[in-house]
């Protein structure tokens, strides 16, 4: 956002006075250019899976999930194949620590000073980008329980980069994959494997069974706030685009 600042090197009062409202009214008019443009430009994260957390509200899952995702306003632009990639890093990437990586939080914040070489990024695979979705597939192994710092980069529609990040929680360790598997390539051999029962078919359930977590789709709670807030800002420059206009006409029919 742009600010003008009105120096110190003033003409007499009431050259002043007329110098000061010329200013207000040429800021108050190129205000909501400069304001309004980047908004109007880039399209909203509306959620994220997980959920993240909300200034208000800690989001707390059981474990980590199998992916992430982030669902923007607009579709996003797709990343561009890897062989043209700059530097071989696709603009569109998403990274997933756990609470170890005591840098993680710079990583939006101050970049150049964060160090996440020891940290484990449980991110497998390319974000893929479909529609105004990006999605980025997690290897859970040894997940432990704790809070998730997810990185994101994504390209919006008009080409231009935007990252940040949120947080998340998870009660519970993933279930480590190595422990699960062993148990069907071990089985008991002098247990016979149980007949499945002829049962009579269930009865069907009266209602359809809910499918899918309603959080998973609703829009975060913060996620509406920045339209109203940039028509709060565009009603008060024109506002006092008015008064402005007004203190003009005033001095200038004062004047002889
Ligand atoms: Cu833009």
């Amino acid at each position: 956002m742009s600010c003008v600042t009105l120096r110190d090197s003033r003409p007499p009062r009431s050259r002043a006075t007329r110098t000061l409202a010329g200013a207000a009214l040429a800021a108050a008019l190129l205000a909501p250019l400069s304001a309004a443009a980047p908004a109007a430009a880039h399209s909203n994260l509306i959620s994220t899976t997980p959920e993240g957390d909300s200034p208000d509200q800690q989001s707390v899952i059981e474990v980590l999930p199998p992916e992430v995702s982030l669902t923007f306003s607009e579709d996003l632009t797709a990343p561009l194949p890897a062989d043209q990639q700059k530097d071989g890093e696709s603009n569109t990437q998403i990274q997933v620590y756990d609470s170890s990586c005591e840098d993680a939080g710079l990583l939006i914040a101050d970049p150049g000073r964060a160090d996440t070489r020891d940290c484990t990024d449980y991110a497998t695979g390319d974000a893929v980008v479909d529609g105004p979705t990006v999605t980025q597939a997690l290897d859970v192994a040894g997940a432990p329980a704790g809070t998730y710092t997810v990185v994101w980069q994504v390209v919006y529609g008009d080409g231009h980069a935007d990252s940040q990040m949120f947080t998340f929680t998870t009660e519970d360790a993933a279930e480590d994959p190595a422990e699960a598997t062993e148990e069907p390539t071990d089985p008991d051999p002098t247990q016979a494997p149980e007949e499945t029962p002829s049962a009579a078919p269930s009865e069907a359930p009266d209602e359809p069974a809910e499918t899918g977590s309603p959080d998973a789709t609703a829009p975060s709670d913060d996620a509406g706030i920045g339209a109203p807030v940039v028509i709060a800002i565009v009603g008060g420059v024109v506002v006092l685009a008015l008064i402005a206009f007004i203190v003009v006409m005033i001095v200038r029919a004062r004047r002889p």
